[in-house]
This record gives structure tokens, sequence and C-alpha cells, in this order.
């Protein structure tokens, strides 16, 4: 039993260890009815200095990478092209900041569900890669911002 335990953490390790991209607390917002679209967050924290150029997900219609910003004393998100990874610092996804959208979903997305994101990265010499990254749904976390986040969404 614990042999088998030892051999599990090691073939684990093993695996992350190949990753470019150290990823933690990836998770997504459970959607309402009616809701078509959510956000997805996590830390990321790249081995070495590496560029996310991209996300796609097969839930989602379009996935996109956006940011929310203060205009005047209104929120509001934009997508980016491309976010920063710098060499073992983490960087977060996370509400209220640097997110990823997922817009014109193909299904609700329930609670507990585990979304599928696949990250498409670029170290500094070009060398394009890609990661996938399983997100867990989570219910009503913040739920009042979340509804003003979507809202605004709609609106641009
Ligand atoms: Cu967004």
């Amino acid at each position: 039993m614990l042999k088998q335990l030892i051999a599990a953490v090691t073939l684990l390790t093993a695996v992350t260890a190949h990753a470019q991209v150290e990823v933690t607390d990836a998770w997504t917002r459970a959607t309402g009815p009616g809701q078509k679209a959510t956000g997805v967050f996590m830390n990321l924290t790249a081995k070495k200095a590496m560029r996310l150029v991209g996300v796609k997900s097969e839930v989602a219609g379009v996935t996109e990478l956006h940011e929310m910003k203060m205009d005047k004393d209104v929120m509001k998100m934009q997508a980016v092209k491309s976010l920063e990874l710098p060499a073992g610092k983490p960087v977060a996804l996370k509400p209220g900041g640097m997110h990823v959208m997922l817009m014109d979903l193909k299904a609700p997305v329930a609670d507990n569900a585990h979304v599928v994101i696949t990250l498409l990265l670029e170290d500094a010499a070009g060398v394009k890669t890609q990661q996938e990254v399983h997100a867990v749904a989570k219910k009503g976390a913040m739920g009042g911002k979340d509804k003003a986040e979507h809202g605004q969404h709609h609106n641009h």
C-alpha cells in the first residue's frame, strides 16, 4: 500500500516536472440558467520565462484571455493578446483581474464539473507548447460580483 502510494507520488512529480508552467487552484464559476459566459481562474508559475499567447476550450464557442480594469467608476473587461509569465514568479488569474473567459458556452457548467482549458504557451525562443488545465467548477463563489462581471460583459 505504502509502496504503491510512493509510486503514485513519484509518477505525479514526474508529470509535473515536464509541464512548462505549474498551475495551481484552477477553478471556474458554475453557471446559472441562461448564462452563456463564465470566467476561469488559476495561479501560473513558469519554470523559465514564458508567455501565455492564447487559450482554448471545447466547452465554449469563444475562449479569450481577459483583463478587468476600472474605467472611471465602471469595471470593464477587455481581451488581451498575451500575458507575460516571468520565471519562478506566480501570476494570478483571479476575479477582478486577468482571467480566461469562456463565451458562447455549449452547455451549462455544473457545480463540481471539470472544465478542460488548453493554454497556448511560447518561450523566449518562440517555441510554442500547449498545456492542459482542469478547472473545477464552483457554485456561488462571490455571486454578486459574478453577476456584475457578466452583466458588464454583455455590454461590450
Ligand atoms: Cu471576461
